[in-house]
């Protein structure tokens, strides 16, 4: 979620885009609800310089640096006079300069602070980075753009003293104009990052993974023509494999102008006009396309190209739906084999940003001989989708809707709709990406289904064409102590029944689910979103000692053998790849401050639960290839 402070003030530098996924009637709606927010579309194609690197930071425990707006004038607003926003350099020796960023130590960006420096591993507050760079060399008439991958949780961006604005959510991405304030030699790009948890914010007080501060993602410094692709979406048309449709929306002040969509390896061409919102939609016949699976993820070079820009992609055509119990790729049934993942390199340390990392980790899953993933709890780097569109991995994507939040606060609701929104309009072309979560076990209320009833609708209009679940909860029952009930109402709106359990981890022991036996309301796709049991790799005993691999691989072994029972078991997402950091697994020698739940330990080492895994989706690969 952005917000800008200094329109009036400096209207060129506001950026703001709506997704064009679904349409005019959709970029109305959005715009008169302004609850769109901007997205660069495909912004690694695009011409950018990098402003990765050491980044100059002061820790500013109690937020002394922050021009407050509050009370002051648009203008000074616009141009702070005091604070650290100012990066200012000393002229004279009567003047005082208490914070200086030139001599201040740095830290790497992208990169979480807490894992660069010991001192910062749990702090939660403001810190201020600096950067100072020329600007690119660009063709004259050529906009400029700061684009951000992401920042956790909040970031207000100041640029040669001027605020740009402010960003709130801490996994997506965004970007400010700069065109008209870049000087040639020596800009300066300060950044005040705040990760303090909030109990009106999405996520809320309570998380179980590592609250990573900072510039978490790649900087980019990007320009675009005068009147550029701002968004696009390619695909099949919903409910057909023989129709494309485009969707181009175009910025700049030459709205109207010819678009014309390629794919030179199908031998296709198509165009249209953009109309005078710089909106157009093309659709066209094709036939015999290759289509995206696990087995074939075949991509299909498109490029876009209007008068004045043009932008490549590769993209993979596919369908996905729900018939009855049954989960249809491409019009066949599948069985989702798959694995959650965090966004963290466990032996690095700290978050997960890079296309290595996400090589490493969807790596590990095809490993697995899984065929999906559930990218918990928030929206994951870029890289991960484009990287699962290659190796062939089916994705789940969430937003960070997680426990308990403030259901009935307004600011909440558009805080998670901004997330979901800058979410799909960022992966709306990969093919990988099947599902859109909009939350992982949140206690029952009225107001708490109405809230995600609202996200499902705000899903389903941008996004017609992918499935819309959520990570829901079992219960139990008073007469029958061994029954699991999947009652949800939020049930009602989504297209899997996704649920989380620990039969044998936080109730009973392994044995247990040999007993239980279950009652699940909806006709649909039973998708199991988590089990799982802690290990330490490395440590060994026998089957009923916790925290031990025999413990975990049991669990593994016996939860399968249960969850076999469910006649409209469809998928299974157990959790989770790898060891992650989090501050409520204190158990000394043991959990240290990590979640030892993973497949795979602190250090890469696969955990013997790894193999049994692996084991049965090979098992389940075969009986699919017999077609049983
Ligand atoms: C859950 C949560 C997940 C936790 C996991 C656990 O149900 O969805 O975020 O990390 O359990 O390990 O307890």
């Amino acid at each position: 979620m952005r917000s800008d402070h200094r329109r009036r003030a400096f209207p060129r530098s506001h950026f703001r885009l709506w997704p064009a996924v679904a349409g005019p009637a959709l970029l109305l709606a959005l715009s008169a609800a302004a609850h769109a927010e901007p997205v660069l579309a495909n912004v690694h194609a695009r011409q950018s310089v990098s402003l990765n690197g050491k980044w100059n930071t002061i820790i500013d425990p109690y937020d002394v640096g922050y021009v407050d707006y509050r009370g002051v004038s648009q203008d000074a607003l616009a141009k702070p006079t005091r604070g650290f926003a100012l990066d200012r350099r000393q002229q004279d020796k009567s003047e005082l300069l208490e914070y200086n960023f030139d001599t201040s130590p740095t830290l790497t960006v992208p990169g979480d602070w807490n894992s660069q420096n010991d001192r910062l591993l749990y702090y939660e507050g403001t810190l201020w980075y600096r950067r100072r760079f020329d600007a690119p060399k660009s063709a004259p008439g050529n906009r400029l753009f700061v684009y951000f991958g992401a920042a956790n949780y909040e970031a207000d961006v100041y640029f040669n003293g001027w605020r740009l604005g402010r960003h709130v959510g801490g996994f997506t991405p965004f970007a400010y104009e700069i065109t008209d304030l870049a000087k040639e030699k020596d800009n300066s790009l300060v950044v005040r990052v705040n990760n303090r948890r909030r109990p009106e914010g999405v996520p809320a007080m309570n998380t179980d993974w590592w609250n990573y501060g900072g510039l978490t993602r790649e900087v980019l410094l990007v320009q675009m023509p005068r009147t550029f692709i701002a968004q696009y979406h390619v695909g099949l048309k919903a409910g057909t494999r023989d129709s494309i449709e485009v969707t181009v929306q175009l910025d700049g002040p030459r709205k109207q102008q010819k678009v014309t969509v390629t794919l030179a390896g199908l031998g296709l061409k198509a165009e249209a006009r953009t109309d005078a919102s710089g909106m157009a939609r093309i659709e066209f016949p094709v036939a015999q396309i290759p289509l995206w699976s696990p087995e074939r993820p075949a991509l299909h070079d498109v490029v876009l190209s209007s008068k004045t820009d043009q932008i490549a992609d590769r993209i993979g055509f596919r369908t996905i739906k729900t018939a009855g119990t049954d989960i249809l790729l491409n019009d066949k049934p599948v069985f989702l084999r798959g694995i959650c993942i965090h966004e963290e390199n466990p032996i690095r340390g700290g978050r997960a940003y890079s296309v290595e990392d996400a090589r490493m980790l969807l790596g590990w899953a095809k490993e697995l001989n899984a065929n999906f993933v559930r990218l918990a709890h928030y929206p994951h780097n870029e890289h991960m989708a484009r990287v699962a569109d290659e190796l062939g991995l089916m994705v789940w994507e969430e937003i960070p809707v997680y426990w308990a939040i403030q259901w009935k606060n307004a600011d909440t609701l558009h805080l998670a709709q901004s997330q979901l929104t800058e979410l799909i309009a960022r992966d709306q072309n990969r093919a990988s990406v099947v599902v859109w979560s909009v939350a992982n076990e949140t206690p029952i209320t009225a107001e708490r289904t109405r809230f995600l009833k609202t996200l499902v609708d705000t899903a389903r209009s941008l996004d017609g064409s992918r499935l819309i679940s959520a990570a829901m909860e079992v219960h139990g029952d008073k007469q029958n102590p061994d029954l699991r009930i999947v009652d949800d109402p939020f049930g009602e709106f989504t297209d899997l029944v996704s649920f989380n359990q620990y039969i044998g981890w936080y109730d009973g022991l392994p044995d247990k689910t040999a007993r239980i036996s279950w009652s699940i309301k909806y006709p649909k796709p039973v998708v199991i979103s988590e089990f799982g049991a802690d290990a330490l790799q490395g440590w060994h005993a026998d089957a009923l000692t916790r925290f031990s691999e025999e413990y975990q691989e049991d669990l593994y072994r016996k939860t399968i053998a249960m969850l076999r029972k469910i006649p409209a078991w469809r998928g299974v997402t157990p959790w989770i790849l790898a060891d992650f950091r989090s501050p409520r697994r204190v158990l000394p020698n043991v959990q240290d401050g990590w979640n030892r739940k993973g497949l795979i330990g602190q250090n890469g080492k696969k955990k013997k639960a790894f193999a049994f895994l692996k084991a049965f989706y090979d098992e389940i690969e075969q009986r699919a290839a017999r077609g049983k």
